[in-house]
């Protein structure tokens, strides 16, 4: 095993990252930008290197600093986690240039997957499911028009060097196909500097399931099985889940197939991720393969047992995985809730602040994977994810009550929060139920925002409102009692914070 690791990220994916290096007995070095002086994953590690100023363009995207940082404090190899560098091959090539060890996947498995189309046509190759459409990209409106009615509309325009629905566009008639084609090739161009455009059958109210691999460097590539992710707004996902209600043993044994199919035909090791669409016929769809470790990973881990950031770091420093597939079987239900600091009641708006008070959720099943800490300042430099909270249960709907009663648990006094949304969403019978599809938010969300708070929201108001009242007449009974009155900070400083959440819960009911 590695003596030093550079965690090239921050927020709670390089906690998690400094945790596994720590149960490994590695040392870690985090990097930081002018923004995260004071930030948690830079307490956490051994040691810190400043790489720049608060833009992630003038530090969390600096390659060669970052590269720099590990010569200088003699970290043997570079994590990226999610984000930022994670998908670059540049950058993974300018590691292992550099004599250090890059923990993901090789270069050229980043670049094969890199281009829609090309992993579109690696997995046609390899007898893996695609949604019908093209191969090549479009050479015209008129060729567009011909591949489109040999599959019938609606049809979905895609960039071929897009991903995660940039430059998409649904065409329901003949007729808006070229116009369609020109402006999915400006959005295109103007997001990835390339106007190659692919055309799709469009699929109908498909989930969103995605299959996690592990390979090793000895030729063991497994599937860890599903997850379910199709409860997401505008592309960023909020819920995921493993498994998912609508896959069986079956299914599961297809689909984990086709993603090792594919992961073997890219030349894949490390932790990788295939992301399908699963139509209501049961028929599923490789869309495209992510070549990271993801936010939603611990689901996976809580279901299987299997710690994949310590075997990142393990199949990166040439581990044989010990399982074989027939030892993988997913055991009970894990859900992922991304708390961001966005505020639900106002379209999801990015909040930003001090955090003032936070209590953290625990109990049995729970797990609090975090980048804040009372005191964190949340800005608009980076992502609004704060946290992700898991729990396991050992059926769904079990799962869903402990979901809930931890998200009850949790307080975040400061910024605006996706909690109460996240409750709702516990409370609606579509969700409870597994009736949901990759549409199904954004057609609910109108709905949900209008329903009535959640009982907890109204006794936490009622409960601070008292402690109010109570302050108040200690404070005047007691005349000499600075604690409640005078510049005591942690006794004023945390009554601000209730006197906050009656108002906010207040307003809402
Ligand atoms: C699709 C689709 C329907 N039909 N392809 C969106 C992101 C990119 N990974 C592919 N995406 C989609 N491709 C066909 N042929 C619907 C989506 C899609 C989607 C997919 C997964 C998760 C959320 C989504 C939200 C909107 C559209």
């Amino acid at each position: 095993m590695f003596d030093k690791v550079l965690i090239a990220n921050r927020g709670e994916i390089a906690i998690r990252i400094i945790r596994a290096c720590q149960e490994l007995g590695v040392r870690t070095v985090a990097v930081y930008s002018e923004a995260d002086v004071r930030s948690p994953h830079v307490r956490e590690a051994d040691e810190a290197v400043l790489i720049g100023p608060a833009p992630s363009s003038e530090s969390y995207l600096r390659g060669e600093k970052i590269i720099e940082a590990a010569r200088r404090t003699g970290a043997k190899a570079i994590h990226p986690g999610y984000g930022f560098l994670a998908e670059r091959e540049w950058f993974a090539r300018a590691v292992r240039d550099a004599g250090l060890i890059w923990i993901g996947p090789p270069p050229e498995a980043i670049a094969a997957m890199g281009s829609k189309t090309a992993a579109r046509a690696l997995a046609v190759e390899h007898n893996v499911p695609v949604v019908p459409g093209t191969t090549e990209s479009l050479q015209s409106a008129k060729e567009a028009e011909k591949v489109a009615a040999t599959f019938g509309y609606p049809v979905l325009l895609k960039a071929a060097a897009g991903g995660g629905g940039k430059g998409m566009r649904v065409v329901s008639a003949p007729k808006d196909l070229a116009a369609a084609l020109e402006a999915a090739r400006r959005e295109a161009k103007g997001a990835f500097g390339d106007d190659a455009v692919y055309l799709e059958k469009f699929v109908e109210r498909p989930r969103h399931v995605e299959i996690q691999v592990l390979a090793d460097s000895h030729g063991s590539v497994l599937s860890l099985g599903e997850r379910e992710c199709s409860v997401q707004r505008r592309h960023q996902k909020m819920i995921e889940e493993a498994p998912s209600v609508a896959v069986g043993p079956d299914l599961r044994a297809r689909m984990g197939e086709a993603a090792v199919r594919m992961a073997r035909a890219a030349g894949y090791v490390n932790a990788g991720t295939c992301e399908f669409l699963l139509a209501a016929t049961g028929d599923f769809y490789f869309l495209e393969m992510n070549t990271r470790i993801q936010v939603e990973h611990p689901v996976t881990e809580l279901v299987t047992g299997i710690d994949l950031v310590q075997w990142q770091l393990r199949i990166a420093a040439g581990e044989k995985l010990p399982f074989r597939q027939q030892d993988i079987t997913p055991r009970g239900w894990a859900i992922e809730c991304r708390i961001t600091s966005e505020d639900p009641a106002n379209n999801f708006l990015p909040s930003t602040g001090r955090v003032e008070h936070l209590h953290l959720p625990s109990g049995p099943g729970v797990r609090w994977d975090g980048g804040i800490e009372a005191g964190s300042e949340v800005s608009l430099y980076y992502d609004p994810m704060l946290a992700k909270l898991i729990v396991w249960g050992p059926d769904r709907e079990q799962a869903v009550a402990r979901m809930r009663r931890a998200l009850v648990d949790l307080i975040v006094q400061g910024v605006e929060t996706s909690r109460e949304f996240h409750i709702r969403v516990m409370d609606d019978p579509d969700f409870r139920s597994g009736d949901i599809d990759i549409q199904w938010l954004e057609r609910h969300l109108a709905e949900i925002s209008r329903r009535a708070p959640s009982p907890e929201s109204a006794r936490i108001a009622s409960i601070a409102a008292a402690l109010l009242a109570e302050r108040d007449r200690t404070a005047r009974s007691v005349p000499g009692d600075v604690s409640a009155t005078g510049p005591s900070a942690s006794a004023s400083g945390s009554m601000d914070g209730w006197k906050q959440a009656a108002r906010v819960e207040g307003l809402r009911s």
